[in-house]
């Protein structure tokens, strides 16, 4: 693969392995963190440390932002954005959608490319084919760099509205969240008994799995918006959740998670759908 010169702003716990990465595969790479001496271990692998953003982003044509958050990408290009003009932005900053296309006008208003990124691994995971990071922006951005995004994870291109890599990226880790805690709920729960966390793992590792091969299914009943068919009625669906929920207090676990979901079964039964599907609650999640 051809040496490109890549500058990567952010050496966090991902930014830093982002920039590892691009050593590894024998890039040029310039490095700029707000703290210094993190920058230290990289310059030591071969990196080119910049004291400032301006040195970092006028030093490649390509720059790597890996910050905590939108404000910190914009603290840290709008006093450099001149610098920028002309070279290609790769924002792997986690933002809102809508905080991604802000930062595309941004970028398009000052003559800078931009592509936005959403890092679907944890930093060990660089570099694994299991990684994966999604990209939405500029088709052009994404195909003229495809070999440096390819050297860190497998790169998903999902088209040229710059928020919805990050809209695909939030939705997930909404599930992900949900189910960690399910998890965790029921290991508090099982607990109770002295059952350990681990022997809870055995069980939830292969039940959960089992699980998500209900998800086309459900996508049907989403897509077709059909919700008169079910396996079981939110009516019965709601006496489960109130057992769950009187045998998580009887063992001394909150059941926090399971009023949540009971909340929303309880809309929809009031709403008149009792009889339909559990799915019914998709489109009280959808209209807010
Ligand atoms: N780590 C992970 O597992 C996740 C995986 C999914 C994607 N995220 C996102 O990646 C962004 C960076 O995450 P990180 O893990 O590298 O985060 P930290 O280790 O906390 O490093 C944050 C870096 O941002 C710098 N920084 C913070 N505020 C500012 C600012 N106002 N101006 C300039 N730089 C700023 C910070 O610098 P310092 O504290 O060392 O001086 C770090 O370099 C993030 O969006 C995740 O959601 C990672």
């Amino acid at each position: 693969m051809p040496q490109e010169r890549v500058t990567v702003l952010g050496l966090g716990a991902m930014g830093g392995v982002l920039a590892g990465s691009l050593l590894d595969a024998g890039h040029a790479v310039t490095v700029w963190n707000r703290t210094a001496r993190r920058a230290e271990p990289l310059v030591h692998r071969g990196a080119s440390g910049a004291a400032t953003v301006r040195d970092a982003v006028t030093a490649s044509p390509v720059v790597v932002a890996c910050l905590f958050d939108h404000a910190s990408v914009h603290d840290t290009l709008e006093p450099v954005v001149d610098g920028l003009a002309g070279r290609t932005l790769i924002n792997l900053t986690t933002t809102t959608p809508s905080e991604a296309r802000e930062l595309a006008g941004w970028a398009k208003r000052h003559g800078i490319d931009y592509l936005d990124g959403a890092i679907m691994a944890t930093p060990p995971m660089i570099g694994a084919r299991e990684a994966s990071i999604l990209y939405s922006g500029s088709r052009d951005v994404f195909d003229r760099n495809q070999p440096i995004l390819d050297g860190w994870a497998t790169s998903t291109y999902d088209g040229d509205d710059p928020g919805i890599a990050s809209l695909y990226d939030l939705a997930l880790l909404s599930g992900m969240y949900q189910m960690f805690t399910g998890f965790l709920h029921g290991a508090a729960m099982v607990r109770s008994a002295g059952v350990s966390s681990a022997e809870f793992a055995r069980r939830a590792t292969p039940f959960l799995g089992a699980m998500t091969a209900a998800f086309a299914a459900q996508a049907e009943v989403l897509d077709a918006g059909d919700y008169s068919d079910p396996p079981q009625s939110l009516t019965w669906t709601a006496t489960a959740l109130d057992t769950i929920a009187r045998a998580s207090r009887e063992s001394g676990a909150d059941p926090a998670p399971i009023t949540v979901i009971r909340k929303l079964v309880t809309d929809q039964i009031e709403a008149g759908h009792g009889d339909e599907d559990l799915d019914r609650i998709f489109e009280g999640l959808r209209t807010g």
